[in-house]
């Protein structure tokens, strides 16, 4: 039977080879596939430290280090990390706090894992965990 996949004629090694080449092929877009979604998935991760895994829960949280409290004005000063959900670089710059309780928790040279966001077209630090 010619059609027999396998058989030995030339019309079915030419096949056997026709099918070696499209597997390569869709092997050689899976990897594109792979590698353009790895991209994708460090650019969102930039703001993280070197010195912290990434984990999901805390996928949006920045490095931050506490330069000044102003507890009367329910504000405080942060040198902080890239903000990725903010698309800001790092820099040192003065948010709010949803909870003005949190400044009595905060104190200068504190380090924090923060995330930030704009409430009342305010930056607001919305989230913190403070780094031993
Ligand atoms: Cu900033």
């Amino acid at each position: 039977m010619r059609h027999t996949a396998g058989g030995l004629d030339s019309t079915g090694n030419l096949r056997l080879e026709n099918s070696v080449k499209t597997a390569i092929a869709s092997f050689c877009v899976a990897l594109a596939t792979i590698s353009s979604a790895s991209v994708l998935a460090a650019d969102e991760h930039a703001g993280h430290g070197a010195m912290h895994a990434a984990s999901p829960a805390d996928a949006a949280m920045s490095d931050g280090l506490v330069k000044k409290i102003d507890k009367s004005g329910g504000k405080l000063t942060i040198a902080h990390g890239p903000l990725a959900n903010l698309g800001m670089p790092a820099m040192t710059m003065v948010f709010r706090v949803k909870d003005p309780a949190w400044l009595d928790q905060i104190k200068d040279g504190d380090k924090l894992r923060f995330l930030a966001d704009t409430v009342n077209g305010s930056l607001t630090v919305v989230k913190f965990d403070k780094v031993k």
